[in-house]
């Protein structure tokens, strides 16, 4: 009997580039957890496609970063989806464990939602693997912080309102980027809470990407750990139309890549998650493209800063100085 070669396809035609090398890896750097749940979306849904979707993007991925270093020895464990189960409570559980498994394991755990209420368990889970006191990056068109939106106070309206319960976080570390939309009761909580930072998009129109990025590392610089949390839509919708609630006049891709750039040289950023991108919304994989953008730079970013935070910093700089 003569058996058939398997095609060899190259690395890269693989999913995550071929740096998903063994679904046991526990000594990967990055870990991967995709939670497709939309059902706490207010507006147009499609969010739960995103995991399956981005992945689908990454066999055409380069192994690279845009500045050309080499992801080939970065290793990758992809932990597939937390199953959607009809029972909210017993997903959102379900979540909470799974994700901290990752944390723990992980120096950088990447989620992909999913709308952003997923962030609620995802942010417990952080709370009780990090224990010590963490920071919280809200990048987003909205503050997220009703107390409770159309009946429920695990809609996507909701989740900062969610994360300030959680024991170790204090307001003062909840630092907003990205806002240009408010609810009145949004707006009435952010007054009476002054400590808690906020960015606005016009702000980051006015003063630049890198002085209000100083702001942030110079808010968190004492906490153990941060926590990354994207909404998609903090992007204008020219960079990211495929999301349920675009909201005009947000921040480029570029600045979002330069935020975080600085924020992984600097501070103690150990997990990130990407929500509200929604494939059946897009165009051309614009969005889908710019949150897979997003992963591959931060592969960059922990393998530079696992071989040395100096490292991280002067590439940074030194990449900085050639631009000015
Ligand atoms: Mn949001």
């Amino acid at each position: 009997m003569t058996s058939r070669p398997k095609p060899i396809r190259p690395p890269h035609r693989r999913p995550w580039s071929g740096l998903s090398s063994s679904s046991e890896d526990e000594a990967a750097e990055a870990g991967i957890l995709g939670v497709p749940f939309d059902s706490a979306s207010s507006f147009h849904k499609g969010a739960a496609e995103a995991p399956a979707h981005i992945r689908a993007l990454t066999p055409h991925v380069a192994p690279t970063t845009e500045e050309g270093l080499s992801l080939t020895d970065l290793r990758v464990r992809d932990y597939d989806d937390v199953r959607v189960d009809l029972n909210w409570e017993r997903y959102f559980a379900a979540v909470e464990d799974r994700a901290a498994e990752v944390i723990k394991r992980h120096p950088l755990a990447i989620f992909l939602g999913g709308d952003h209420s997923v962030t609620i368990p995802l942010v417990a889970a952080f709370s009780r693997v990090v224990k010590g006191r963490f920071g919280v990056l809200h990048f987003d068109a909205h503050p997220d912080l009703e107390d409770e939106f159309e009946g429920h106070r695990w809609s996507h309206a909701c989740t900062e309102r969610r994360v300030l319960e959680l024991p170790n976080v204090d307001s003062r570390h909840l630092v907003l980027v990205g806002i240009r939309s408010w609810t009145a009761a949004e707006h009435a909580y952010l007054t009476e809470h002054s400590e808690i930072p906020v960015h606005t998009a016009r702000e980051v129109y006015r003063r630049g990407i890198e002085a209000v990025a100083q702001d942030v590392v110079d808010r968190l610089r004492d906490i153990d750990a941060v926590y990354l949390t994207l909404d998609i839509d903090g992007l204008d919708p020219a960079f990211a139309p495929g999301t349920g609630t675009p909201e005009a006049g947000g921040v480029s891709t570029r600045e979002l890549l330069e935020l975080l750039r600085i924020l992984f040289a600097r501070l103690p950023v150990r997990a990130m998650d990407i929500v509200e991108v929604s494939p059946p919304l897009d165009c051309n994989n614009v969005t889908a493209a710019a949150a897979t953008k997003v992963i591959y730079e931060s592969f960059g970013w922990i393998k530079q800063k696992l071989r040395g935070v100096e490292s991280g910093e002067w590439r940074m700089e030194g990449a900085m100085r050639q631009c000015h």
